[in-house]
Formats: C-alpha cells, structure tokens, sequence
C-alpha cells in the first residue's frame, strides 16, 4: 500500500491526526494493535482543555461533547480541612470541559468511515525502516499475512510503549525521565460527584482527587505504594480512604457505590527529544508522559497533532519543508511547560517517602501562599486551562 502518511497507532493522537489530515486532502492510514472495543475500554483522561476541543469542533465532530460535556469554571486544592478554590475563569477568562477520553475516542472512531479514514485495527510485528530518507515505510503483520504501507512521513503516535520512539538512533536521542514512588488507584462508579468541581486533596494519608464524568458518574484517585495490589483494595476500603482524605465537606456528599472499574496507574514524567527524525515525528505519549495531576496528558498529545498537522499541511499543500524541520521545537516548547506543572502539583499534593517535616513544612507553607495570593492562583489557573498554543 501506499499514502502520504502513516500513522501508527489509534488512541486520540493517532486518530485525531488522521482526521485532520483527511480534511486537509492529505492520503494516510492508521494502523493498530489493539481492537476498538479495548481502545474503547480503557479509562483514562477525563479534562479537555480548550485546544482538544478546537480539534473537535474544527473537525465538526464537536455535538455530543458539547452536548454532553460539562463546562467547569473552576477546581479545589484540599488541605486537610480545607479547600482552596482555584477560581480558573474569573482568573482566566476560560474553561475546560469534563469528557472522558473515552467518549473523545468514540467519536473520532465513529466519525472514521465516514470520513473516509482507512484505521486498520489488529495488526502485529509493527516496524519502521528507512526513516533518515524521504521513502520510509512499515511493516505489520495482519491475521497472519505480511504487510507494507510505502509513506512520505511515519507518524508515531503509538504510546509509551510503541515501537516508534524505539526506531530513532541512540546516538541521536535525549531521555528525561522522573519515576515516581507511587501510582494512582482509580475508581470509577455510576454515582454523583461529591462536589460539582474536581478536588485535589494533600492529606496526611496521602493524595486524592475527586473528579467525575457527568453528574451521574463519579471517578476518584487515592495515591497508592506501588507494591499494592489493586485486589487488595475492596470497594468499600477506596471508599473509607476518600471520605478520609477530601475532607469532610466531600466525605458528607459522597455516594458510595460499586466500581464499575478500578486499576493502579504508574506515575512517570519523561520526555524523549528529538519529537521529530528525519521523516519520522513523534507524537503524544510516544514522546512524553507526565504525571495525571494536573490533566495535561491527553490535552499535550492534542496540541502535538495540532502541529503535526500545520507542518503536514504545509508540506503537501505549499512544499514547505521548514515547518517541518521545526516540528520538534513547536511541540517541546509546550510540552517542557506542562512537564513543569504536572511535576509542581504532583510535588505540592504527593507525601514523597524521602520527605521529612520540612518538606511537608513548604507544602503548607506554599498551600497557604497560593490560598492568599491572587498571583499565585492565576499562575495555577493559567497553566490548568492549558497554555496557549
Ligand atoms: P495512547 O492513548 O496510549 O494511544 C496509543 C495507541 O497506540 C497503540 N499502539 C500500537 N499500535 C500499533 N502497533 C504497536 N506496536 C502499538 N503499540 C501501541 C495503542 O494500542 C494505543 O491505542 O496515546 P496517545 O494517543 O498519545 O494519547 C495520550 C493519552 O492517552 C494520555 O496522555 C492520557 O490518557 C493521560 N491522562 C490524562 N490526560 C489528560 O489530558 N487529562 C486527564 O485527566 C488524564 N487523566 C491520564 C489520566 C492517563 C491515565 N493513565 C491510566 C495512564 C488518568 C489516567 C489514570
Ligand atoms: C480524571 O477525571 O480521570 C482526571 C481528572 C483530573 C486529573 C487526572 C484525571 O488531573
């Protein structure tokens, strides 16, 4: 097969670039792993900042998020006992928007066929070649047959753990890369929120947050070891541990209900430079992965492929090579700035084990300073609603 791009991988990079492309005229194909119905399953990021939701709606695949999406003005700092309230569009001028990455998934699946994007789900053995030229391809296996796909680009949007990142020399690649000493233990239930805006808790016991998918569907974090084991975790424990940890205010409006799901996610900064070699770019979590607080994932795979696309584009429609070549700058630029946020909040609300009473001392100390100082919220404010693109 041939096309202009490849694209390897069908989470919301993958599948968000392709559109883009498509409606650009520019010729390209998705490959897979996975089946829909596992794409579909796993639970992930559930805060859109404004540029995911440009994409969509630039796409016109923005109706049911708008429809169903639930606008939030605002989030809370817990402290114990008590909450601090980061007035986001007061401070900004701007919202984000409460939508499962999972439903942001469906849509751009749904949206494929008609769009006349070719996704090729279930294929195998994925590798690279040729990327240093201008004539890459790669190769799958597909129910057991062999498989070419001739490109001008490789995209790899592929995830942490694709192949992609992996075909770039190691005499030309940087890893930065942070391990953090706990996961996140998530619950998901078809219960209302505890609070109509999302409540990041430090506690004593360790970190929470509260968070939601409609008003009649709850998900929360507890911070977790990472020897734990998640069987170890009954429904009704999670439930002790939050009502403990977000404070009273939350505990006396919390629903407890059974979990529909419930999984440890490891947390990781990392960022792997260069985004882009020779005919291959990188993009979203193939290249960089941060730490959930803060909701920066998904949104920086979006702004990623808002890039890939204006270079593309310029590529194919004006044989501009330079934006391009300057893929990787664009991207990283941003991407360092959400590292930096989601490794400060993480440090804010997270007991480290090396910690001692001094650093637990600048957590209060700065809780306090944020909770006073117009300054400081704005900063946190600007940075959540997604920095500009
Ligand atoms: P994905 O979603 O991992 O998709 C990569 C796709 O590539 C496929 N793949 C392959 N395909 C072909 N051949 C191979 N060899 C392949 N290897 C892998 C995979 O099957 C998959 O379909 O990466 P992408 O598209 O870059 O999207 C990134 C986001 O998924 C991720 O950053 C966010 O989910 C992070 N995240 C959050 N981000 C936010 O912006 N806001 C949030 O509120 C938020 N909460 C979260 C999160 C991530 C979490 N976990 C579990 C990691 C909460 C959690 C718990
Ligand atoms: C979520 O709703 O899953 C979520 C919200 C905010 C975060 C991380 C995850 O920072």
């Amino acid at each position: 097969m041939k096309t202009q791009v490849a694209i390897i991988g069908a989470g919301p990079a993958g599948l968000l670039l392709g559109h883009l492309l498509k409606a650009a005229k520019i010729d390209c194909v998705v490959i897979e792993r996975q089946k829909p119905n596992y794409i579909l399953g796993r639970i992930r990021a559930g805060v859109l900042e404004r540029i995911t939701v440009d994409l969509m709606a630039r796409l016109g695949l923005d109706a049911r998020l708008r429809a169903e999406g639930l606008v939030e003005e605002g989030f809370n700092l817990a402290d114990g006992e008590r909450l601090i309230r980061i007035d986001v569009a007061n401070l900004t001028g701007k919202t984000v928007l409460i939508y499962g990455q999972t439903e942001i998934t469906r849509d751009l699946m749904d949206a494929a066929p008609e769009r006349g994007l070719t996704v090729i789900y279930g294929v195998n053995d994925v590798a690279l070649f040729d990327i240093e030229g201008d004539a890459p391809y790669v190769t799958y296996s597909l129910d057991g047959a062999q498989q070419r796909i001739d490109a001008r680009f490789l995209i790899g949007c592929d995830g942490f753990h694709g192949p992609s990142r992996k075909a770039i020399p190691d005499g030309v690649a940087r890893e930065y890369e942070r391990v953090y000493p706990f996961g996140w233990l998530g619950i998901l239930a078809d219960v209302p929120p505890c609070h109509h805006e999302l409540i990041y808790a430090n506690h004593d016991r360790g970190f929470a947050l509260a968070s939601m998918r409609s008003h009649a569907r709850s998900r929360y974090y507890v911070d977790v070891a990472l020897s734990e084991k998640v069987e170890d975790w009954s429904d009704e424990r999670i439930w002790d541990e939050l009502a403990v940890r977000l404070g009273p205010e939350a505990a006396a409006n919390m629903t407890r209900g059974p979990s529909i799901e419930k999984s440890i996610a490891p947390l990781r900064s990392y960022v792997f430079e260069p985004m882009r070699h020779g005919s291959l770019l990188l993009c979203g979590d193939a290249a960089h992965i941060v730490p959930p607080t803060g909701a920066k994932g998904l949104n920086l795979a979006a702004s990623d492929v808002h890039y890939a696309a204006e270079a593309l584009t310029a590529f194919f429609q004006r044989n501009d090579n330079d934006a391009v070549a300057g893929y990787a700058a664009r991207a990283l630029a941003r991407v360092w700035k959400s590292e930096r946020f989601s490794w400060t909040l993480t440090k804010l609300m997270h007991r480290f084990p090396e910690d001692g009473p001094f650093e637990r001392a600048m957590q209060v100390a700065e809780l306090d300073y944020i909770s006073g100082s117009v300054a400081a919220q704005t900063s946190i404010a600007e940075n959540y609603v997604g920095l500009p693109v």
